[in-house]
């Protein structure tokens, strides 16, 4: 059947593949990735978006809490991490994160983000602490915490294993791990950004851990800065290759970088064409992850609505205090309503879904009828 839009000649072989259900390769990944014309690669991503989600558009009523900034590490790219002595450097006592838990259960959300630096002080226990005492409080909250470099530093500050500390944690009430972390796979790559951190080996090797555990997760990609359209590419398809084995991502998301206040502040950051490009790449590539999330943090909210149309299905949440992304000046707002998220993506043609961490739908709570008097 032809399909109802045009396509540029070196997006027809591949929309061959994509309407018979056979997955794509590197060399189409590379098409995706330096096709003109990206009105078809859209249209292209949307009809995947819409076998796998129908008119669905989801979101989440969440917070992030950032507990410290203070971080060992050094990554030219990011504009949040602080050395211990340095102006700005911070890290919340645990009262001040149940605080934020509260305020965030108050406002009705099912998850909380829980990221940080590197930091080479805090107990193993505040991290395990952390966990009982959210859980306690609020065990209706899912705990989406720690990056896999998070993870790798905490195991080998205090010489256990991943395994073993994934364990510990989820026994403390760690529910599932956010996908930061990754960056971009190529080492070339590495060497400019991130020479420091742990390895594309180890970042897959824990994940793969914690899927073992059924701990599910998320996966990134930092994109933007010096990478080739190959080296996109090669990350994505890594991703896809843990995925076949393990079927622990729920979804991919790509991170756009923002280069102010970093160590590559003389680089300009992707425009919102590439942006488009890379929701649509991936929701092609990615034949094994059923979710592409827009995050509406980095994207702004205008282009994620147009990131619903070429291949995303989700926007992320309600977010409320966003910090990495900035501090590297991110002229977004830190947080929205989840009624903003229903308009925003209401605009767009599609319906709505409020969701919890792993995709299950969260329906309005009933409407009571006041009692006569
Ligand atoms: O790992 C840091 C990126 C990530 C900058 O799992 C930057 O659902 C752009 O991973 N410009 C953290 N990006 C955020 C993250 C995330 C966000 C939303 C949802 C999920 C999820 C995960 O942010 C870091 C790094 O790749 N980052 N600095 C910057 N200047």
């Amino acid at each position: 059947m032809p399909l109802p839009f045009p396509l540029a000649p070196e997006l027809r072989p591949i929309s061959g593949k994509v309407l018979a259900g056979e997955r794509l390769d590197a060399a189409d990944g590379l098409t995706l990735f330096t096709t003109a014309d990206l009105a078809g690669l859209s249209a292209l991503a949307n009809l995947v978006k819409e076998r796998i989600t129908g008119n669905r558009a989801f979101y989440i009523n969440n917070q992030h809490i950032n507990y410290s900034n203070i971080c060992v590490d050094d990554c030219k790219f990011c504009a949040f991490g602080k050395k211990p002595a340095q102006d700005g450097a911070y890290e919340f006592a645990l009262e001040e994160v149940f605080a934020r838990a509260d305020q965030a259960a108050r406002r009705g959300a099912r998850e909380l983000h829980i990221v940080g630096g590197l930091h080479p002080t805090l107990p193993y226990s505040y991290y395990t602490d952390m966990l009982r005492g959210l859980k306690d409080r609020h065990p209706q909250i899912h705990l989406k915490c720690f990056t896999a470099v998070e993870i790798d530093f905490l195991a080998s500050l205090y010489g256990r294993d991943i395994r073993d500390t994934l364990e510990d944690l989820r026994a403390a009430g760690l529910d599932s791990m956010p996908g930061g972390g990754s960056e971009m796979f190529s080492e070339r790559v590495r060497q400019i950004l991130c020479p420091n951190k742990i390895t594309p080996a180890r970042w897959l090797e824990i994940h793969r851990i914690a899927h073992g555990l059924g701990i599910r997760s998320t996966c990134t990609m930092l994109f933007g800065h010096v990478e080739r359209p190959e080296e996109r590419v090669d990350h994505i398809l890594r991703l896809r290759a843990l995925q076949d084995d393990t079927r622990g991502f729920t979804a991919f998301i790509p991170l756009a970088f923002h280069p102010e206040n970093t160590g590559l502040a003389h680089l300009q950051g992707p425009g919102g064409r590439d942006m488009l490009r890379t929701v649509a790449a991936g929701r092609l590539l990615f034949d094994n992850i059923e979710h592409v999330k827009v995050y509406w943090i980095m994207f702004t909210l205008p282009l994620a609505q147009i990131g619903l149309r070429c291949g995303a299905d989700d926007l992320d949440g309600t977010v409320i205090e966003e910090r990495i992304y900035h501090m590297a000046g991110a002229a977004t707002p830190q947080g929205v309503d989840e009624s903003d998220l229903r308009r925003v993506i209401l605009e767009t043609g599609r319906t709505p879904v409020r969701r919890d961490s792993l995709y299950h739908e969260i329906p309005d709570p009933p409407v009571v009828a006041p009692l006569a008097v």
